[in-house]
C-alpha cells in the first residue's frame, strides 16, 4: 500500500484567538479544565503546553500563568507607588485575583474590595488558577459579585485607588469605558486619588484607546497613558490609562517604595515605572491633547 497522508498520534488541540479577520494567536492545549456559559459570557480555563493555565472570556485570553505577572504588576504597582498613603483600594473586574494579589504586597493597604460582575470567573479561577485567585481569601479582601457600574454609582465608600481591570469593550465590560462610570469613579476618589484602567492596544485598537483616554481626560487634570508588554494579548503592546486630580505619575513617584517591593517581582522596577510612560511617536500623535507630559 502507498504511504498514508496522515501522521498517527494523539489528538492535537489548539486554541485560536482571532483579532478582527486578519490576525490570530494560537496556543497548544493539553486539556480543557473548565468550560461554562454564565449570564454574561463564555468562561473557559485551559491547560496549555507553553503558557500554563489560561483564562478566556468569550474566547479572548484574559490571563496565562506564564505572563500574567506583567499585567498585574503594572496595573497595581504603578498607582500604588505614587499615591502617598494607599489604604483603601477598589478593583473593578479582575475576578481572577491577580491584581488583588499585587495590591496586597503594599504594607499600607488595609482594605481591598473586588467587584466582579461574573461569579463564574471567580469560581473557575478559585478552582483552577489558585496562583492568582488565592489572594481573594486574604482577610483584607472583600469580594462582591456585582456590576461595577452599579456599585460605583450607589456606594458611599471612598477609595484611595480605583483599578479598572476590565475585559475588552464589548459584552459586560462595555459600560466600564463610558463617562457615566468615570463620573462616579471621580466621586468616590479623594483629591489624592488615582484611577488606572485597562486601555486596550494602541496599535490595533487606536479608536477605543483614544475614546477611553478622552473620557478620563474630561474628568481628571492629570491624564496619562503607560504601556506594558503582554505576550498573550494581540500584538503584545498594550496600555493602561491613568487619571488623578492632583497626582502626577512621575513627579509624585516614590521610587524607594517601588524598590522596597523587593526581588519577588517579575517585571516591575522603578526604571520600568518611568519608562512605561514614554510613548512611541504614533501613539503620542493619536493621543495629542489628551495626555500630559
Ligand atoms: N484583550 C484582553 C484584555 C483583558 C484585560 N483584563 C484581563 C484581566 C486580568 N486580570
Amino acid at each position: 500500500m502507498d504511504s498514508m497522508h496522515v501522521t498517527p498520534g494523539p489528538v492535537d488541540l489548539w486554541l485560536e484567538e482571532r483579532h478582527a479577520d486578519f490576525f490570530a494567536c494560537r496556543y497548544r492545549v493539553r486539556r480543557v479544565l473548565f468550560s461554562g456559559r454564565s449570564e454574561y459570557q463564555h468562561v473557559d480555563v485551559v491547560d496549555t503546553v507553553g503558557h500554563g493555565r489560561m483564562l478566556l472570556n468569550d474566547g479572548l485570553v484574559m490571563i496565562s500563568e506564564r505572563d500574567e505577572a506583567i499585567y498585574h504588576e503594572m496595573i497595581a504597582h504603578v498607582p500604588l507607588c505614587v499615591h502617598p498613603d494607599p489604604r483603601r483600594v477598589l478593583v473593578v473586574g479582575g475576578g481572577d485575583g491577580g491584581t488583588v494579589r499585587e495590591v496586597l504586597r503594599h504594607p499600607t493597604v488595609e482594605h481591598v474590595r473586588l467587584v466582579e460582575i461574573d461569579g463564574m470567573v471567580i469560581e473557575a479561577c478559585r478552582e483552577h488558577i489558585p496562583r492568582t485567585a488565592a489572594s481573594l481569601d486574604d482577610p483584607r479582601v472583600t469580594v462582591t459579585v456585582d456590576d461595577g457600574v452599579r456599585f460605583v454609582a450607589s456606594t458611599d465608600e471612598r477609595y484611595d485607588v480605583v483599578i479598572v481591570d476590565s475585559s475588552d469593550p464589548f459584552g459586560p465590560a462595555t459600560p466600564l469605558f463610558d463617562g457615566a462610570f468615570y463620573d462616579n469613579v471621580r466621586r468616590i476618589l479623594g483629591d489624592d486619588g488615582i484611577v488606572v484602567a485597562q486601555a486596550e492596544s494602541a496599535f490595533y485598537e487606536e479608536n477605543a484607546q483614544r475614546s477611553l483616554v478622552a473620557v478620563v481626560h474630561e474628568r481628571f487634570a492629570h491624564t496619562h497613558v503607560y504601556n506594558y508588554t503582554n505576550l498573550t494579548y494581540p500584538g503584545g503592546m498594550w496600555s493602561f490609562v491613568w487619571g488623578s486630580v492632583t497626582r502626577h505619575p512621575l513627579r509624585d513617584f516614590d521610587a524607594a517604595r517601588a524598590e522596597a517591593l523587593g526581588d519577588g517581582l517579575y517585571w516591575y522596577t522603578p526604571q520600568v515605572h518611568r519608562a512605561a510612560f514614554a510613548l512611541p511617536a504614533f501613539q503620542r500623535r493619536a493621543l495629542e491633547g489628551l495626555v500630559g507630559d
